[in-house]
């Protein structure tokens, strides 16, 4: 019999599951997290599957390791796991990656009230804000993000021909607004938006190839973003966001709200100084702002700030046991 165990801290980010393993993660090759994902997904996603579905994980679930930093002057480096694959970057997974490991003690901060973490897509800067041994906030400066191809067109089942703007925020993100052609989000279930998401996905990758132009590791589109209508006057506005096969993102998610702000940004519509209140499906907030101004490939660009807060939910100790005929989890 062979029996994997893992150590993990759970958590949630306005409302969305961050599950961190603590302990019996695997040591990785590579001179960056960009390469350590390379290695993971090729010989160790089964341990992905295994925390990640049915019947340790759900299709939400979403997590992360911890490694010591490549470069000395960093924190910590985060792979991060999810339903979905092995992201190269999540900000709702960061927020409560950052939360579990501050409160939880796994690392001390070379200046308190800040970390510097290596991700999969680049340098994530993290301030954060603490009232006794909790933190309160976590502001996360993302990775550069832009707009990548606008005003394309594509069939929806029952909707019909969308319009689709594609944008960078650490994944790609196909943003539709369905109210150009139909009333709000809240006019369709959970249940048409992940079958059309799926749907739009696939076509999306048929028809248009996305790599990031400065890292060929990061290709494909991976997540949908739905637009709609806010829940709460002070937002600015809302989002559903598909990922995996079968996920909406409860929190505002974090790569979504980067990718929408730097479509907004390239529209003229988001300036620096504006405040960019980010609805989730289940009303839950991050408030974006713009942090800075850059150019990826030529192309204008924002670093997004993405604030929000998360729970530490308890202590999960996992077994991934070969016994278990769904050892590596499975999907229904
Ligand atoms: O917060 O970036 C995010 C995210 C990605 C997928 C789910 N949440």
């Amino acid at each position: 019999m062979a029996r994997k165990t893992f150590f993990c801290i759970d958590a949630h980010t306005c409302g969305n599951p961050v599950r961190l393993v603590a302990g019996g993660g695997p040591i990785l090759q590579g001179r960056n997290m960009s390469e350590k994902r390379q290695h993971f997904l090729r010989e160790y996603d089964w341990i992905r599957r295994g925390l990640m579905f049915e019947p340790r994980g759900h299709d939400m679930m979403s997590g992360s390791i911890l490694y010591p930093p490549h470069d000395p002057e960093n924190d910590m480096a985060i792979l991060y796991i999810e339903t979905s694959g092995c992201l190269p970057m999540c900000g709702h997974g960061t927020i409560g990656t950052v939360t579990i490991a501050l409160e939880e003690g796994l690392i001390t901060p070379k200046t308190p009230g800040q970390l510097r973490l290596e991700t999969p897509a680049g340098l994530v800067k993290v301030r954060y804000t603490q009232e006794g041994k909790k933190i309160k906030t976590v502001k996360l400066t993302n990775v550069a993000s832009y707009l990548e191809a606008e005003n394309l067109h594509i069939m929806c089942p029952e909707l019909g021909e969308l319009r689709v703007d594609v944008a960078y925020g650490g994944n790609f993100y196909a943003i539709i607004d369905p109210q150009e052609h139909f009333p709000g989000l809240q006019a369709y279930t959970t249940d048409k938006l992940i079958a059309w998401s799926r749907e739009i996905r696939q076509q999306m990758n048929e028809r248009y190839t996305f790599v990031h132009p400065e890292n060929p590791t990061i290709t494909g589109l991976s997540h949908i973003l739905w637009a709609g209508d806010t829940l709460h006057q002070t937002s600015t506005a809302r989002n559903a966001v598909f990922y995996g096969d079968k996920a909406i993102d409860r929190s505002p998610c974090g790569t979504g709200t980067s990718a929408r702000m730097a479509q907004w940004y390239a529209k003229g519509q988001l300036k620096p100084g504006q405040e960019f209140i980010h609805e989730s499906y289940i009303g839950s907030v991050f408030k974006g702002t713009i942090e800075g101004e850059t150019t990826v490939a030529g192309k204008p660009a924002i670093l997004p700030g993405i604030e929000g807060w998360a729970m530490v939910t308890g202590l999960n100790t996992i077994f991934l046991d070969d016994e278990d005929p769904y050892v590596h989890g499975f999907q229904v």
